[in-house]
């Protein structure tokens, strides 16, 4: 038998290449995932594919025209840079998963790059590929999710933390929540400061939650009052900044954000966006609010949200997009209840609309 190794980015490209080199006669040895670089860091990950090619040299002397197995050096297909450019087919289930998490709004190119990476994944998995096929694909996706964690205090620190993002998605409920967290749960003093002076309902929205709470609040109208009313809060350990929603497409709103943020010097700017919004709806809301600096996002409305595809194909980690990483997730209107600090499971279990996963869990 003539065999030879192939190293590819994933198991499509290298069963391409032995197709090529070896012809359709070939079969498939062995599969392993690899990575060079030293002791295995800061390498790429390949796809080792031993492909053997049965006919009539097989009975051939070694001395043969042909060439004897050379598993010691594998052939590597070179990686693409971009991804195909011919439309891949994928086995089994990936297929189908392609086209929902299409219609789930996310794009074409990442739903490829989920799958491929779900691909080469499962490859180095061996026998338990026999798992459930949505698994491999959530693991996939959370590997590229950057989870950071919830907010830090200190007794006596007067850490501001301020909450941005667009109109209704949930910001000044958060906050509610949050202050009611450090409150009652963390037995921290907590102070609440308002910017959103555009609706007088604004106002007294956190106004009733500062009073159920016993918390001080200040309410600033322009930048020049906004380090007096923090000094006003006294001696508090966490500030939470509530802002007015803004879109992201107003310039003009996003500078005055901008500027009363260098008035406050927060330590943490968490953009707050909606689960349920669309994944281009995501990706101009970053963009728009990137000259805010965000450190962290939280994602309301959980409960709402039929599919979270198309939302984690725009925060999470690509070749283009650092990925943001998250700090809350709510799911629901109650407060203190409904926040949870960020995790992959609840998102990742709302992927696909539920009867998708199922089907596909009981196929498997
Ligand atoms: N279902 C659901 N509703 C939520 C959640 N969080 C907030 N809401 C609701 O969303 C609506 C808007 O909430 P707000 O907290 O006022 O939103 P905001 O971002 O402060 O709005 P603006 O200040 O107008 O920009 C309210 O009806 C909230 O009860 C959530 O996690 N799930
Ligand atoms: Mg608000």
């Amino acid at each position: 038998m003539h065999i030879r190794t192939f190293r590819a980015a994933s198991l499509q490209d290298a069963l391409e290449e032995i197709r090529n080199q070896m012809g359709t006669d070939a079969s498939v040895l062995h599969t392993r995932q690899v990575r060079d670089g030293w002791m295995g860091w800061l390498g790429r990950t390949y796809v080792e594919v031993t492909a053997g090619l049965r006919g009539v040299d097989d009975a051939k002397t070694p001395d043969d025209s042909i060439p004897q197995a050379d598993a010691e050096v594998p052939v590597t297909v070179p990686i693409r840079s971009g991804y195909m450019q011919a439309e891949p087919t994928f086995p089994g289930p990936f297929e189908g998963f392609r086209e929902q998490l299409i219609d789930a709004g996310v794009s074409p190119k990442t739903a490829l790059r989920w799958l491929k990476s779900t691909e080469s994944f499962t490859v180095g998995l061996g026998d338990s590929i026999n798992e459930p096929w949505m698994d491999h694909l959530q693991r996939s996706i959370a590997r590229e999710l950057r989870i950071g964690g919830p907010i830090r205090t200190q007794p006596g620190a007067k850490h501001i933390v301020a909450l941005v993002g667009p109109t209704g998605v949930g910001k000044t409920t958060t906050i509610a929540k949050l202050a009611a967290g450090f409150r009652i749960q963390e037995r921290r003093r907590v102070g609440l400061v308002t910017i959103d002076t555009f609706r007088i309902a604004a106002v007294q929205q956190l106004e009733a939650y500062a009073e159920i709470m016993d918390l001080p609040m200040e309410v600033v109208e322009n930048p020049s009052q906004m380090q007096p009313a923090i000094e006003r809060l006294g001696d508090v350990d966490l500030v939470l900044l509530d802002t007015a929603g803004r879109s992201p497409s107003s310039d003009a709103r996003i500078d005055q954000l901008v500027e009363l943020l260098r008035m406050a010097q927060p330590d943490e700017t968490h953009l707050v966006m909606a689960a349920t919004s669309s994944s281009s709806t995501i990706q101009s809301v970053l963009k728009g609010f990137a000259p805010a600096h965000p450190t962290a996002a939280i994602l309301t409305k959980l409960d709402e949200a039929t599919s979270t595809a198309g939302v984690l194909s725009a925060i999470t980690a690509s070749d283009d997009f650092a990925g943001i990483p998250l700090s809350y997730l709510t799911n629901g209107q109650q407060v203190p209840d409904d926040i949870q600090v960020a995790s992959a499971e609840p998102l990742l279990s709302r992927l696909l609309p539920g009867s998708f996963v199922t089907n596909q869990m009981e196929a498997a």
